[in-house]
């Protein structure tokens, strides 16, 4: 059920000038959305169960809505801060809390009856960019997520390129648990913002998101965020295989050291990412591929890195062992300027003398969306089969690197890529076509050999 309270409503000129916002899209909206089952006996351990990646077009909301979510602002870079866009991965944890009245929250006491609210499930986030030259971070960012939030604007036209190709990167990804929400409602009437469900609701007709539940917010003034944390709720845990040997997938690595930081004080290189399967401990030796990159001569190799687990953090707990569940922070005994600015991001991680070697030849099978559309005016254009000698951006796992197409037959591509990967038979590859300079997502790939 879909009911609005203004939390917390600040005095906007902007917003004045409209009807309140989100009012009264109590009814409408139940009618509209169809009811998902229930699920909330997971309960809390160590770590979040799952990371929601927050996805769409630039400019429609997303950090604003995990800032409301969660309290942090992820666009933390000076260049990001300048443009007002997200440029790199942005990463936060949430608890969601519930009251035996039912409201759903973040807050310890509850709004409505004012009792203590209980904590039940914690979930990562991973704020993509949108902006379209950031096609291949976001991409990374799929890699590393269960579900997802589709971010739109009731106050622009629908659909945006990027709202279009992200729901695209979910599918190439096999993203399937998604929740849309419709943003900035405070800009439009309800009849707008009903107009608009109703194209939502056509565009994801026929496709793996027919029976999403879409939620009208406003993310600046925190409306309808109960609605929202209520759907949170009922997206299923991450899958947990704690079996078979351990593959930590790396998108972002820091040096976490203050400037000035005395030696003995100082924090080894930190990686973060997910455990896509097994166990990693403190103690553990783990190897880092494809690694460092050293430029020797007029050749560019890769060094594989091996180091050891000092310390793990999940859901801002410090914990002895992690399982596949949320995203996490391993800290290493690595001399931290191996890890400054994302130096190892895109590598992958696992326990020493297991992770296969990396290779720059690989042969994919290729599986193509039938058209794209290249800007908002035109018609979508049929998108034609690979060709030799192209040049493709590929996304593998939260590896992102450009591949030369040596020979295309019908069934199957074989490519020389730049950046070297880690073959894992059977992973999928976000493929993406140049046009006029742009690289957009043409369809996927899976990796054969
Ligand atoms: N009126 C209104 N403005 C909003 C709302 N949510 C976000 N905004 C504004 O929209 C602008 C863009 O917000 P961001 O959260 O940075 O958008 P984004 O989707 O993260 O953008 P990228 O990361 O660059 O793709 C900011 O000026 C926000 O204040 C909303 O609910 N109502
Ligand atoms: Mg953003
Ligand atoms: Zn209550």
């Amino acid at each position: 059920m879909v009911k609005i309270k203004i939390e917390k409503v600040t005095q906007d000129n902007e917003t004045n000038k409209k009807e309140e916002p989100a009012k009264n899209y109590d009814e409408t909206y139940q009618k509209l959305n169809k009811e998902i089952a229930s699920d909330d006996k997971i309960s809390i351990s160590g770590q979040p169960v799952l990371n929601v990646g927050i996805v769409g077009h630039i400019d429609h909301g997303k950090t604003t809505l995990l800032h409301r979510l969660t309290g942090i602002w992820a666009d933390k870079h000076s260049e990001e801060l300048k443009r007002g866009i997200t440029i790199k991965l942005g990463y936060a944890d949430l608890i969601i809390r519930k009251c035996s009245c039912g409201k759903f929250t973040i807050n310890q006491d509850c709004s409505v009856c004012g009792c203590k609210t209980k904590e039940i499930k914690q979930i990562s986030f991973v704020d993509a960019p949108g902006h379209e030259m950031l096609m291949a971070t976001m991409l990374g960012g799929a890699a590393i997520i269960d579900a997802a939030l589709l971010v739109i604007s009731a106050h622009e036209p629908f659909p945006k390129p990027q709202t279009k190709e992200h729901f695209l990167a979910l599918q190439v990804r096999g993203i399937k648990n998604i929740i849309i929400v419709q943003n900035k409602v405070d800009l439009v009437t309800k009849e707008q913002a009903i107009e608009q469900f109703k194209k939502i609701k056509e565009f994801v007709k026929d496709t793996f998101a027919e029976n999403v539940e879409i939620i009208p917010i406003c993310a600046q003034q925190g409306a309808n965020m109960d609605e929202l944390l209520c759907s949170l709720n009922k997206l299923p845990a991450q899958q947990r295989d704690t079996t078979s040997k351990p593959v930590f997938l790396i998108a972002r690595t820091f040096d976490i050291n203050k400037p000035g930081t005395k030696v003995a004080n100082l924090h080894g290189g930190v990686l973060g990412g997910t455990l896509k399967k097994g166990k990693l401990k403190i103690g553990d030796i783990i190897e880092i591929k494809p690694g460092i990159e050293i430029k020797k001569h007029n050749q560019t190799i890769f060094k594989p890195v091996e180091t050891k687990i000092i310390g793990l953090v999940a859901g801002g707990k410090k914990l002895n062992e992690i399982i596949p569940s949320g995203l996490i922070a391993i800290e290493t005994s690595l001399d931290p300027v191996m890890t400054k600015s994302d130096a190892l991001a895109g590598c992958l991680a696992g326990l020493k003398g297991t992770i296969p070697e990396i290779t720059t030849k690989i042969k994919m099978k290729p599986y193509l969306f039938k058209e794209i559309s290249l800007n908002e005016k035109e018609k979508p254009v049929a998108i034609e089969p690979l060709k030799t000698n192209e040049y493709l951006l590929m996304s593998v796992n939260t590896t992102t690197t450009v591949g030369l197409i040596t020979s295309a037959r019908k069934d199957i591509a074989e490519l020389n890529l730049k950046i070297p990967i880690v073959p894992n038979i059977g992973d999928r590859i976000g493929i993406a076509r140049n046009y006029s300079g742009h690289w957009r997502l043409i369809g996927w790939a899976e990796l054969i050999a």
